[in-house]
């Protein structure tokens, strides 16, 4: 079964695949020819993932999925949230989008001493599946959250984004430090991974079963 995974973050990609193994062949955006930036302007992580798996869906006619992923802070009241990949941009006109160090700098600022920490990253994949025989395209949205601490200072190399400032509940470590083989296991993104791949992998079990 091949399906085209609406992002233009390796990470993403890389663990997605990771989690999926051989049984589904994951396309990146680069491998169908897609180099546009997709907007990305709802409100929710669900919006903006439906947005993207529309776009490459419109496009391309083809099955994809897409995901948003936002780290919600308790003490910040839910930010950054949908604004993550851009949360220094926000104050600061020289930081880039997706530029991590700006972003958990300012996330660390922002909660200076404060001692409740407590922090979840959340993840939706939106998959939308080719309509058969003029149908129109199906829509399905599966979650899958992680809940954890913002520790006070970065530690570890691994991963990417927010994961040297983020330790998971039941650990004395970052994501950055636990490193892939148990980020995969325990993380948002591998948590709703493995609720779209159950949910693929039923459907190739049963390919005449009504949905
Ligand atoms: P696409 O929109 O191209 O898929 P993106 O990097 O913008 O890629 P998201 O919108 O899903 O990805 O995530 C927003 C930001 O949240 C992302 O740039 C990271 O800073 C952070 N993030 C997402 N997943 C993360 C993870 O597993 N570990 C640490 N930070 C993560």
């Amino acid at each position: 079964m091949k399906i085209v995974f609406a992002t233009n973050n390796r990470h993403k990609l890389e663990e997605v695949r990771q989690i999926l193994g051989t049984n589904i062949e994951v396309l990146s955006l680069k491998d169908i020819g897609c180099d546009a930036d997709i907007p990305e302007t709802g409100q929710t992580l669900e919006e903006n993932a439906l947005q993207k798996a529309r776009y490459v869906n419109d496009h391309y006619h083809i099955g994809c999925f897409a995901d948003d992923t936002g780290l919600e802070v308790d003490a910040l009241n839910g930010a950054p949230g949908i604004y993550s990949a851009r949360y220094a941009s926000l104050v600061s006109p020289t930081a880039k989008a997706h530029d991590s160090e700006a972003n958990m700098a300012r996330l660390l600022g922002e909660l200076g001493e404060n001692n409740n920490r407590k922090a979840r990253f959340r993840t939706v994949f939106a998959l939308i599946e080719e309509g058969e025989g003029g149908h129109t395209p199906a829509e399905r949205c599966f979650e899958g959250i992680v809940d954890g601490q913002i520790t006070r200072q970065r530690s570890g190399a691994a991963g990417f984004g927010y994961d040297p400032i983020f330790q998971p509940d039941g650990y004395d470590r970052t994501f950055a430090e636990l490193g892939a083989g148990i980020k995969n296991q325990i993380s948002h993104r591998a948590r709703a991974t493995r609720k779209l791949a159950d949910y693929l992998l039923s459907k190739k079990q049963q390919p005449n079963q009504t949905q």
